[in-house]
């Protein structure tokens, strides 16, 4: 095991159910370590850029809609294994195949409205949290 830092995005259908504060809770009561965090609201093409491994997927116009429908929550989190172990805590990709206790579970509407987006692997941590954060912004030393 080796500790990893991994982004996590609290997407626009939480925000606007006012999940930020429970989310970021349940991330830190699990030892993950909150380094940075911020609001943004990405334009269309942020969003694509963003998601552009799935470029060529069916539901690339409809996510990339979403995520640039209102403003979002993305945080770096720091902790052993994190990539993995947030994945554990957010839950399957569709709400309704989450487990109990999940994130998704608690929050997700649909497997498009899914309240949260955590990186899947260290190569996919390395270019999203640079893509919201800068050295300046992340903070280890407290
Ligand atoms: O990593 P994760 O978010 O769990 O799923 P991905 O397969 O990477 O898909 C990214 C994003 O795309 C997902 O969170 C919702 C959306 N999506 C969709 O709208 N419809 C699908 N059938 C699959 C994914
Ligand atoms: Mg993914």
């Amino acid at each position: 095991m080796a500790v990893e830092r991994t982004l996590v995005i609290v997407k626009p259908d939480a925000v606007k159910k006012n999940a930020v504060g429970d989310i970021v809770r349940i991330l830190q009561e699990n030892d993950l370590k909150l380094l940075a965090i911020k609001m943004v609201h990405l334009t269309k093409e942020q969003a694509k850029k963003f998601y552009i491994v799935h470029k060529e997927r069916p539901f690339y116009d409809e996510l990339t809609d979403f995520m640039s429908s209102g403003p979002c929550v993305p945080m770096v989190l720091e902790g052993e294994n994190a990539i993995a172990r947030v994945r554990e805590i957010i839950g399957a990709t569709d709400p309704a195949k989450a487990a109990e206790g999940t994130i998704r579970k608690k929050y997700g509407t649909d497997v498009g409205r899914n309240a949260v987006h955590a990186s899947d692997s260290p190569e996919s941590a390395a270019y999203e949290i640079p893509f919201f954060f800068n050295q300046l912004e992340i903070h280890d030393q407290y």
